[in-house]
């Protein structure tokens, strides 16, 4: 063959570096150096053949075949590290996060509207002195009923109509599902042993059995009851006045009109002005201008005894809230089975 002697080795050099430039992924690039430069890769064979060359044209054959694995080593480390630049840049954009963009806002829950109506009462309630007592909601007759003025044959005790347990009764009587929160209160009597002032609301579920779009057999009622020497109506409607002022606004008014519990004397049922139409008279308070929300009275004497206080030396007030009603009227709900439900329709309007 008439090839320069420089020849094999500049032929495979080119073909060497052209492979090279063509390869567009560390891959491609790998496999060109084995082809050239690995164990048995070309270039690396032509350089084993040298040595059997005759001695005299070694030293120069061996010159130019190591410039020429020197230019194939030098191109492959270029063209690698160009890859992995290449590499890098395009992780880079693909991976590349937009900080600006807005965040995902995460799923939030919220208190149920009866949860919230109950925290804003008890904090009204709390700023006018009364602290938060909460008790059990199985109860025993006589702390939902005896203590509470309520013989086993009033009544009252056949309108509560109550969930009574399946359990042998103890010495205060049957268990059953408390019909109201009061027993709370005469726990509360019993365990303040005398000492006064007494003010303190009860807030929690109560049951009774009753199922209809105005009454669900478990329910919410947050009541109050201070108990001092000489309070009087004056207490009660001053602090019930403050209550619905703070609920309803400035403008809130209360009236009293004469009622019957077993547990007070004397009774009233409590209105407030109504919160539609300011007292000029709408649909819902069917233009009287007032909407019945409490019941309340003066702390009947027996009562008073029960929880361990003198009827002679101190007096009190208490009152009741249904949960629901107030709920029902400022959400304007027209079924209370409706806050039972869990319709998230409903729900995430508050
Ligand atoms: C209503 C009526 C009321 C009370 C609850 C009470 C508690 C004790 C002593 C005296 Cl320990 N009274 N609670 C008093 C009057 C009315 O609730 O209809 N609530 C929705």
């Amino acid at each position: 063959m008439d090839t320069p002697r420089e020849g094999p080795w500049e032929a495979l050099v080119a073909e060497a570096l052209e492979r090279i430039a063509a390869a567009d992924q560390p891959d491609d690039l790998e496999s060109a150096r084995v082809h050239y430069l690995g164990r048995s890769g070309l270039l690396t064979q032509a350089l084993r053949d040298v040595g059997r060359l005759p001695a005299q044209q070694r030293p120069a054959a061996g010159q130019l075949g190591n410039a020429a694995r020197d230019r194939v080593s030098t191109a492959l480390e270029a063209r690698r590290a160009a890859l992995a630049a290449g590499v890098l840049e395009r992780r880079l954009a693909a991976e590349a996060v937009d900080v600006t963009l807005p965040g995902r806002r995460p799923v939030l829950g919220h208190a149920h509207p009866l949860r919230q109506l109950r925290a804003e009462i008890e904090d009204v309630l709390g700023r006018l002195g009364f602290a938060t007592v909460e008790g059990p909601e199985v109860e025993s007759e006589w702390y939902n009923f005896e203590a509470l003025n309520i013989p086993a044959d009033h009544p009252a005790r056949a309108m509560h109509d109550s969930f009574y347990l399946d359990l042998p009764p103890g010495p205060e009587g049957r268990w059953l599902l408390r019909t109201h929160t009061s027993p709370v209160q005469m726990r509360h009597l019993q365990a303040m042993r005398g000492r006064l002032p007494v003010r303190m609301q009860a807030p929690g579920r109560v049951y009774r059995r009753d199922d209809d779009a105005t009454h669900s057999p478990m329910f919410h009622q947050i009541e109050g009851l201070a108990v001092d020497r000489d309070l009087g109506m004056p207490h009660l409607k001053g602090t019930l006045a403050a209550f619905a002022r703070q609920m309803w606004g400035p403008a809130a008014r209360i009236r009293l009109r004469p009622s019957y519990f077993p547990f007070t004397e004397p009774s009233a049922e409590v209105d407030v002005s109504c919160v539609f139409c300011g007292g000029g008279g709408c649909r819902t308070c069917k233009d009287s201008g007032w909407i019945e929300i409490l019941g309340a009275g003066l702390v009947h004497p027996r009562v008073l005894s029960a929880g361990g206080y003198d009827p002679e030396a101190v007096s009190g007030f208490a009152f009741g809230i249904g949960l629901e009603r107030v709920a029902m009227l400022r959400y304007r709900i027209p079924d209370m089975r409706l806050l039972y439900e869990g319709d998230l329709r409903l729900l995430q309007q508050f």
